[in-house]
């Protein structure tokens, strides 16, 4: 059979070969947060209320989509590592169903938007780095910001002025400043806002009362039931360094 001109595209599919070994990873962040935190009077610099609606998202999400292996999250941003690609479309529906338990008494203005990327990284190496780099960010930003929103709120200055007296400080200054004007030792400050968050599958123990079916004569009496389930658990803790590897091979060793 003579072949078409366009039968070159089938090139294309002899490529994939290594994107199944590989780790795909999807991004999403939120869209000109920035507004939408003064919009909606998110407290400075870190809002608990807004990062457990982000956890709990997250966590909704991982749920549906069993391929998830790992994620992490921080201030508007989470990062799903996929095992392979998969439908991931659900955030925004999740994020605007859950307000209403976090923030209580702050009603919606209009719906937060989530931008996603999609990036494939081919070694246990690289997708270590990348959550390294997301959490590096999450300290770098979060030790500023600290510092900036004490020396406005409790020392009274502009961000202007808060900005200028941070330029060219390292962390140890910051943390330098952090302790002698504001009495704080940063290591002391809650670890979700120091390392964000990190949502691995763990067994953990349900209990459910059931009505019990027999015998006959207990009918209608309820019963506590313990059984055991996966679920995605929130984490505050280090993934830089090697430990919560070690701990927790499965993650990157699990072969399926
Ligand atoms: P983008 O992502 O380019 O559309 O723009 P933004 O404004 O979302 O910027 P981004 O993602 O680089 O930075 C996250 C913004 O979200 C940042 O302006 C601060 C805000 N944000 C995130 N979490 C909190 C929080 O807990 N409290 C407050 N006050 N603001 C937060
Ligand atoms: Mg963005
Ligand atoms: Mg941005
Ligand atoms: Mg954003
Ligand atoms: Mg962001």
């Amino acid at each position: 059979m003579a072949k078409s001109k366009f039968e070159y595209v089938r090139d294309f599919e002899a490529d994939d070969t290594c994107l199944p070994h590989c780790w795909v990873v999807v991004r999403l962040d939120g869209r000109n947060f920035h507004r939408f935190a003064e919009k909606h009077n998110f407290a400075k610099p870190n809002d608990s209320r807004a990062l457990h609606l982000m956890n709990k998202c997250a966590q909704t999400v991982m749920e549906e989509l069993e391929d998830i292996v790992i994620a992490y999250g921080q201030s508007d941003e989470y990062s799903f590592v996929f095992r392979r690609k998969s439908n991931w479309f659900k955030r925004r529906a999740s994020y605007v169903f859950y307000w209403q338990d976090y923030f209580e008494d702050q009603p919606l203005l209009y719906p937060p938007g989530f931008d996603g990327r999609v990036v494939v990284y081919p070694s246990n190496q690289t997708l270590k780095d990348y959550l390294s780099w997301r959490q590096a960010d999450c300290h770098i930003n979060n030790l500023y910001n600290t510092v900036f929103w004490a020396l406005i709120q409790q020392s009274g200055l502009t961000p202007v002025q808060a900005q200028e007296r941070l330029q060219g400080t390292l962390a140890a200054d910051k943390n330098e400043i952090l302790f002698s004007e504001f009495n704080t030792n940063y290591n002391n400050e809650p670890l979700m806002y120091r390392k964000g968050t990190v949502l691995i599958w763990q067994k953990v123990d349900e209990v459910t009362t059931k009505e019990v079916k027999l015998p006959a004569e207990m009918e209608g009496k309820k019963m506590a039931v313990t059984r055991i389930r996966t679920k995605p658990v929130p984490l505050h803790c280090d993934i830089i360094g090697d430990a919560f590897w070690k701990e927790h091979p499965e993650i990157l060793y699990e072969d399926s």
